[in-house]
């Protein structure tokens, strides 16, 4: 009977070692789920103890109209499409207003790679909510959507992030990066900006100081050495910028994508990716559990597997909320004392921090105020 190479990579892991992409491939292959989470577990708590980070957050997708057809998604919408709609800027700062008012402290804005927008448009965007929303985070465009303006503008990429900056650009969300290994790229995003595109641009937002997160889409087609071979590039990339602040593996939700066929990722497979990507990626603070895609049942399970963060209330959320939230209930938002109450329950200490991990401390009137905030969603603009 051979052993388990887990236990000689765990021995790896408590001297500190850095673990190779063997190392991590062994680790998905393991049977013991247990010892696996427990090792992950083990270093989560040196690095946060007891702590587990949630924030209060609202998504806007300003646009679902996308030129291109990734295979995963179902939230994109051909120009003219039943249901495409865009925002126009004072309806994206209408749809904030209430939530502002309620104390998110950050809006997390993405949306599609819309055929004819300028990139004025999404200047104007982060004008317009700076100014209507001063103080606010503004989390905004994914490492696709600064190529897609660089395409469309033919500026340089340091000259595009120089404007998304000057006109209100706080940090970028880890979205687009999918899944490295170009083969299956290929078969899922064959149009969106490749890999080595994905980290140059990551690279230029880190070097002009703007932190930014990595997302895995994982569970569809990719294999374990494609999730493993992901995170080494992204380790790679952090040991040179260090910008990342956190990773977020993203559970494959199949519903309504050309890729229903799939039956997406077991919580199983969701709790062994998070562990391995907290062995893995050493030089990442923060694992995030993503509730919306991994339900909320495994997300609170994932906190002891590694993940120290749940991200946040999402409220609002569009499309992606109201389809992913894969355990269906409560599909388009959750408040801030559910989010609090899934890490007591889980046993740990919730603590509210803003988009770059600093605690947000809150006045107690002001608690009780957002958790009373009965908020509805919000019904998209068709345009
Ligand atoms: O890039 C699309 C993924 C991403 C599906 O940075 C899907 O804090 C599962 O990046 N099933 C967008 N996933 C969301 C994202 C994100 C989310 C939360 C926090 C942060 C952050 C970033 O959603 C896309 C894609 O990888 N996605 N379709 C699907 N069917």
């Amino acid at each position: 009977m051979t052993t388990d190479p887990i236990f000689r990579i765990a021995d790896k892991a408590r001297a500190g070692e850095r673990l190779s992409f063997d190392d991590g491939v062994a680790l998905f292959e393991t049977q013991n789920v247990a010892f696996l989470g427990h090792l992950a577990n083990t270093v989560r708590q040196s690095r946060h103890g007891r702590v587990a980070y949630y924030n209060v957050n609202h998504h806007l997708n300003p646009t679902n109209v996308c030129y291109w057809d990734c295979t995963f998604c179902s939230f994109y919408r051909k120009p003219g499409d039943e249901g495409a709609y865009t925002y126009t800027i004072e309806q994206a700062v209408a749809e904030i207003r209430p939530y502002y008012e309620a104390g998110i402290t950050e809006v997390h804005i993405v949306g599609g790679l819309h055929p004819t927008l300028k990139f004025d448009y999404y200047l104007d965007l982060l004008r317009g909510l700076k100014q209507a929303f001063p103080g606010l985070h503004l989390k905004a465009f994914t490492m696709v959507e600064l190529d897609h303006f660089k395409r469309i503008t033919r500026l340089s990429d340091d000259e595009v992030i120089e404007r998304l900056r000057e006109a209100g650009l706080d940090s970028c969300p880890g979205g687009g990066a999918e899944i490295f290994a170009e083969p299956v790229r290929e078969k899922i995003c064959r149009h969106k900006c490749d890999s080595q595109r994905w980290l140059d641009m990551a690279r230029a937002v880190h070097r002009k100081g703007i932190r930014s997160n990595a997302t895995m889409l994982y569970g569809h087609i990719e294999s374990y050495a494609d999730r493993v071979d992901h995170m080494l590039r992204l380790r790679d990339l952090q040991d040179e910028t260090g910008g990342f602040q956190c990773f977020i593996p993203l559970a494959f939700y199949p519903e309504q994508t050309e890729l229903a066929h799939l039956p997406g990722p077991t919580a199983v497979d969701s709790l062994k990716t998070i562990a391995v990507s907290r062995l893995m990626l050493d030089n990442f603070e923060h694992i995030k559990a993503y509730w919306v895609m991994l339900g909320r049942q495994t997300a609170q399970m994932a906190l002891h597997f590694g993940a120290d963060d749940l991200d946040g209330t999402v409220s609002g959320g569009g499309p992606l909320v109201e389809t992913y939230s894969a355990d269906g209930r409560d599909r388009c938002m959750t408040t801030r004392e559910e989010v609090v109450s899934l890490i007591r329950d889980a046993g740990l200490e919730p603590v509210e921090r803003d988009t770059l991990y600093r605690p947000v401390v809150r006045e107690p009137r002001l608690v009780a105020a957002l958790d009373d905030a009965k908020h509805q969603p919000i019904l998209h603009a068709v345009g």
